[in-house]
Parts: C-alpha cells; structure tokens; sequence
C-alpha cells in the first residue's frame, strides 16, 4: 500500500439551487469526507490506498463504500457498525465567498471508531499515513485511535502526514489547539493552511510560523496560501510554489485534500518538493472547479496534458 488514511466520510447533500437552506428543495447525493476524498484523489493518479472507517449498516453506508471502492480505494478495512447511522452533512452555497454546512454527524458510526478498528499489519504496509485533525474530534474513541495510529505508524517507519482541517463547529478551540499542536510534534509532515497554522501558534508571518513548525518537530511542513500557492519549508530550505488561477471557483471545499493527494502522488513519484507542491497546488485548483469535494480531481492524463499545456486556467 502507498498511503492508508482514517477517517468519516459522510453522505452529502448539495442544494441544486444557491441561498438560505430552509429554501432549497432539490438536493443532489454526493460522498465526501477529507480522507476519502484524499484517498480518491490519489487513486485516479493511480497509487494504491486504503481507507479505514466505519459505516452504518444502511442503505447510505452501502452505496458510500461502493462509491469509494468504485474509485479504486481499498475498502477492506471497513466496519459497517449496525448501531449507529452514516453520518450526513449539507452544503449551503449562502451567496458568492459564503458557503456554510451543516452537519448531522453526532453519534454517527464513524464517531464509534476506536483503536480496534486498526490493523497494525496493514498500517504497517504503508509509505505513509494520512490523518486528520477533523478525526480526534469527533469522539474519545475517535481521538485516541489517532493517537493509536501514529504509534503503529512510527513503530514501523511509516511516514505521518497531519493535515489540520480545523472544523470549528466541532471543537472547543482550546482542545483544538492543544491537539493540534500534539499531532503536530509527532507527525514527518504538516500540511496547515495558513490561518491554521496562526490558529496552532498565533503567528501570522509566513517564514516564522514555517521555522516555528519545524522547531516543533516536523520534517517538512507546507503552508497553504490559497489560490496564490504555498510555502514548503524543510530544516535547511524553504520556498514559495505559486498556484494556478482558476477563473470560477465553483465550490471550494476540497480543495485542502486535492492539495494533500497531490503533494503526496508527488512525494510518492519522488519528485522533488517544488514539484510535489506544484502538484499539489494543481490538484487544490482542479477540486475547485467542480460541485463537489471529489469530482473534479484529474487522473494522470488530465494532470499532463495540463501541466504539458502550460495553461494558466485549471477551469478553462
Ligand atoms: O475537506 C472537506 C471536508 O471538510 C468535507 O468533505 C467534510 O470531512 C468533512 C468534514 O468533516 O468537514
């Protein structure tokens, strides 16, 4: 396996029509969850990864797991628990730069994820291992499996990728923080946006906030800028990658994980990270083009033709 993440993924329901939820009426199906879309993401590029969760044993549970086996991602490590429900989440496409959700998450089966969810052997089978900082905050449970994961990877020499995903509504920001920053210290390689990383440590400069990331424990760290690029910073360098612009952003969530399975494809392929980040970038830029976390993410002939086009527009 190249990469095995864990983590929810939840059934989404996207609105066909923009503005306040209590007027939309039609609603599309989707999945979407940050580690499965990771997952996916590096799937279409054609590297092997395994997804570790837990389901409900219902109708949703079902057509979600055929989803994501249908991508290419190994399902084997999934639980379907018959006594607690897939979780569900909404989009609110509120008006332009204003999306909110909402989720219907509490108590979900993948809230009930624990540290006997995890095969060693099959963490142990892994380049790296991509975790969340959404995951330890959905239950006990959830939080010391992370913790439990990134024992088994370390015992093994499997690299730790901690991409933060602040999600507000499901934190206590102090525990948050706290988590965060313990995550942070153990993982290889950390992937903050930078509001996230001023969330982690109250800097806002760029250069600082890197130096501060490395002091903390981590080998590589990639400050995300949005659309502009990102920094990437190692003990002994460091560099702006700029991104590609997108003329029209269609839905921008998603776009962190397409970053991450970009990065990742890149690390995997050996590339060096300049070109791990500009891959990573790409992806970010792809997943916004498209309704949906997933959708719009390229396989290995997109991503070439468009990095062979030199165009300056992912969406054109
Ligand atoms: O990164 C995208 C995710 O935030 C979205 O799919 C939903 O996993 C999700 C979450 O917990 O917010």
């Amino acid at each position: 396996m190249d990469v095995v993440t864990v983590g929810e993924t939840m059934v989404l329901m996207t609105p066909d029509s923009s503005g306040p939820m209590r007027y939309a009426n039609e609603f599309m199906r989707k999945f979407a969850g940050a580690e499965s879309n990771l997952a996916i993401g590096l799937a279409r590029l054609g590297h092997q990864v395994g997804w570790i969760s837990r389901v409900g044993k219902d109708e949703f549970g079902k057509a979600m797991v055929s989803f994501i086996r249908g991508e290419g991602v190994d399902v084997s490590q999934v639980k379907v628990d018959d006594s607690a429900p897939t979780g569900l989440y909404f989009k609110e496409f509120r008006r332009a730069n204003d999306l909110r959700v909402y989720y219907y998450r509490k108590n979900s089966a993948a809230s009930k994820l624990s540290p006997v969810d995890l095969n060693e052997e099959y963490i142990a089978s892994a380049k790296f291992l991509h975790i969340t900082g959404i995951t330890p905050a959905l239950s006990d449970s959830c939080y010391e499996m992370i913790f439990s994961a990134i024992e088994m990877a370390k015992k093994h020499s499997v690299k730790v990728v901690f991409d933060p995903n602040l999600r507000r509504k499901l934190w206590d920001e102090g525990k948050a923080r706290e988590t965060f920053l313990k995550i942070a210290s153990q993982a290889d390689i950390v992937l903050p946006g930078l509001d996230e990383g001023e969330f982690m440590f109250g800097e806002k400069d760029v250069e600082k906030l890197g130096k501060l990331f490395i002091e903390h424990g981590s080998a590589i760290v990639v400050i995300k800028t949005g659309a502009d690029g990102a920094f990437y910073f190692t003990n002994d360098d460091h560099r702006f990658v700029p991104g590609f612009p997108v003329a029209k952003v269609v839905d921008p969530v998603g776009a962190g994980d397409g970053f991450a399975a970009g990065f990742i494809s890149g690390l995997l392929d050996e590339l060096s990270l300049y070109e791990a980040v500009k891959r990573g970038n790409a992806l970010g830029a792809f997943a916004v083009t498209v309704n949906g976390d997933v959708e719009g993410l390229p396989d290995r002939d997109e991503l070439f033709t468009f990095f062979n086009e030199k165009s300056n527009d992912v969406s054109r």
